[in-house]
């Protein structure tokens, strides 16, 4: 599949704005900083369709983005933002949930690590989620050209190994917004979950 057409539709801070078209969605989780909007950006050939920034903690919102007149991606909140008030972060934490739980439409999720670091406590805790719910998801090692080559497959091997005990883990690709690599394998797991 080829992205041809995106569009930004809302940004929703509760679960009752989000669309109630029935359209099936893809939603990209990871914590703040990891990536998210640049791999929205990347695998639609947009410069930026969804900001990303240098400064974590930007996208507060869930941002609903309409590809191919077909289908929606959705850019979530970061979590894990050290700088975040507690307030923010538990509000956070609940429509998360709400989403995941409820969400008939949501056909696979993209969870982003970092693929030079361990999964985060919080990470897991997605996981977690997502397997509890039955939800689908792909894991997506991010700012793999940060990885010197040398070092690439054991770490993918590992984290393999690590996310291989969830039965919802479809597959673990490295992934960079910058080298590209990744782009084509990330696209043909959402486009088989889509059909
Ligand atoms: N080297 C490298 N840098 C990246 C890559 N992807 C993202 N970045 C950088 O990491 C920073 C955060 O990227 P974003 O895409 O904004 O991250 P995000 O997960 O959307 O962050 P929040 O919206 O704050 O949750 C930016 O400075 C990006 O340029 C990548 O694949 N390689
Ligand atoms: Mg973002």
């Amino acid at each position: 599949m080829k992205i041809t057409s995106a569009e930004f539709i809302l940004g929703a801070t509760h679960v009752r704005q989000l669309p109630k078209d029935g359209v099936k969605e893809v939603a990209f989780l990871g914590r703040s900083n990891v990536g998210k909007s640049s791999l929205i950006n990347k695998l639609c050939g947009r410069k930026s369709l969804a900001r990303s920034s240098t400064e974590p903690g930007k996208t507060r919102e869930m941002n609903y983005y309409l590809i191919n007149r077909q289908f929606y991606f959705v850019d979530l909140p970061g979590y894990g933002y050290a700088k975040v008030p507690e307030q923010v972060k538990s509000s956070w934490g609940k429509l998360i949930e709400q989403y995941l739980k409820g969400r008939d439409q949501l056909t696979l999720v993209v969870q982003l690590v970092d693929a030079r670091h361990e999964p985060t406590e919080l990470d897991m805790m997605m996981v977690g989620w997502l397997d509890y719910y039955s939800i689908p998801f792909l894991v997506a090692l991010t700012k793999a050209d940060k990885l010197p080559t040398s070092k690439m497959p054991r770490f993918v091997e590992e984290a393999r190994q690590r996310f291989a005990r969830f039965d919802c883990c479809k597959e673990v690709v490295p992934f960079s917004s910058i080298s590209g690599i990744g782009k084509n394998e990330v696209m043909k797991i959402i486009s088989t979950h889509l059909e």
